[in-house]
């Protein structure tokens, strides 16, 4: 009898997974895993930091983003190091932000404390989006496109 392939819908993750360039726009630590009003404060807050570090002629980190089938993982682009790892089972609260089309912004749980990532992609966020809510445990639900959404 034939072996039936059955074909695996998140392929393209295993290993490296995908790549998407970024730069990090910031990182902050947040009360809770999730919640509308906190997202957005602090991504206010971030934007409001880029904004005054690129007044001071600094220029935000320059990243991979790389979508894995364990979760995300960021890399710096010159050295080419993993900055971090975070487990999908652990990321909540995936947002696309509202005010910048390549902009996403996510939660990170990691024991009692809650990190905040902002990155801006080099491309539209949107299927970026789609991919790390692929990876993610959980995430089976389609998000409306244009709405912030809590993922957990
Ligand atoms: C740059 C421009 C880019 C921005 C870059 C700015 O300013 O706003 O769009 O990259 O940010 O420096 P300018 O036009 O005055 O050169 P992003 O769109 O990726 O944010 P950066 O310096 O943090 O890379």
């Amino acid at each position: 009898s034939a072996t039936k392939v059955v074909p695996d819908p998140i392929a393209r993750f295993h290993g490296d997974g995908v790549r998407y360039k970024a730069k990090l726009i910031g990182m902050d630590q947040v009360a809770q895993a999730q919640g509308d009003k906190m997202c957005l404060d602090s991504m206010m807050k971030l934007k409001g930091q880029e904004a005054a570090s690129r007044s001071h002629g600094k220029h935000k980190q320059r990243v991979w983003l790389r979508v894995c089938s364990t979760g995300l993982k960021i890399v710096d682009e010159k050295s080419g190091c993993v900055m971090y790892e975070h487990d999908g089972s652990r990321i909540s609260s995936l947002r696309r932000d509202q005010s910048d089309a390549r902009a996403l912004s996510y939660v990170f749980q990691h024991q009692h404390s809650y990190t905040l990532f902002y990155i801006k992609m080099a491309n539209m966020a949107d299927p970026v989006v789609d991919d790390i809510q692929e990876v993610c445990q959980g995430l089976d639900q389609v998000l409306p496109s244009n709405e912030l959404a809590d993922i957990f």
